[in-house]
């Protein structure tokens, strides 16, 4: 799938895009199908909410099944991301944010870069976050909030450390403050099987979900491979396969599978 002028310069603008539609509820149906039995695993790719109660993310989940692999090099995604960043792209991180039902907790204040750049040891802010809504993403769920156009500034971070004990670098709320004064905010709202990209140096958010549905989304980062991690980081949180990803067919997530598409 490549993206429109008007597609492109909206994002330029903005610095995210929201394409609903994108993914067919027959194809949203098979990948929520694989979510349960991957949810059961006790691993460390699937890390709990402070509460201990619900799984926050089940990560690498490309390396740990089928269709999954497929949907990380998915043309609807991936000719969007070469024609963006060239044709040549890794799958830095994979993952599913679950944000269960009255259990999910919400994601400070940050930019991906920040992280991605003092934690990893990227070198240049140009990976960009593909979203693919599992669930409708509403008002009540807890859907990422951005602040458009944000990705243009250059904002003031501070370390601290998220819900996995992982570092993570977030924006002193001072600055959150006059970032919004001056540019406003907006939310990624959308269907299930809606698409959203967003780039490295957007500022953004999301809240708990306090209402009683689940909000699955599905992320993977796409970054250029002349831009890799210098950093030895866990896998799931930067994967070492850092080869140039090729695309499938368009039906690659209709195909049985038990067939071989790579
Ligand atoms: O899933 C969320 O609510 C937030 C995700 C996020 O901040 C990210 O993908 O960078």
């Amino acid at each position: 799938m490549r993206l429109t002028d008007d597609q492109l310069r909206r994002l330029d603008e903005d610095g995210f895009l929201v394409l609903p539609g994108v993914f067919t509820p027959q194809e949203v149906k098979l990948l929520r199908a694989e979510v349960p039995a991957m949810l059961l695993e006790q691993r460390p790719e699937n890390p709990r909410e402070a509460s201990g109660r619900a799984v926050r993310n089940i990560l690498s989940l490309h390396r740990r099944n089928e269709l999954y692999r497929r949907l990380v090099r998915h043309p609807r995604m991936l000719q969007a991301a070469w024609q963006l960043l060239g044709p040549q792209v890794y799958a830095q991180q994979v993952k599913i944010n679950l944000k269960t039902g009255f259990d999910g907790g919400g994601f400070e204040w940050h930019t991906d870069f920040a992280t991605h750049h003092h934690r990893d040891g990227v070198p240049e802010p140009l990976a960009l976050n593909f979203h693919i809504h599992l669930d409708e993403v509403s008002e009540f769920n807890g859907p990422l909030m951005f602040v458009p156009g944000s990705h243009k500034r250059e904002v003031p971070l501070q370390r601290s450390v998220d819900g996995q004990k992982w570092e993570l670098w977030t924006v002193p709320h001072d600055a959150v403050t006059e970032l919004v004064n001056e540019l406003g905010m907006a939310s990624a709202k959308g269907p299930p099987g809606t698409l959203l990209i967003f780039g490295d140096k957007l500022l953004h958010v999301s809240a708990a979900n306090v209402s009683p549905w689940s909000r699955w989304i599905f992320s993977v980062i796409y970054n250029p491979c002349s831009n890799p991690a210098t950093r030895e980081v866990p896998e799931m949180a930067h994967e070492r396969d850092r080869r140039p990803l090729q695309a499938l067919s368009d039906d690659c997530l209709l195909q049985p599978l038990s067939a071989a598409t790579a």
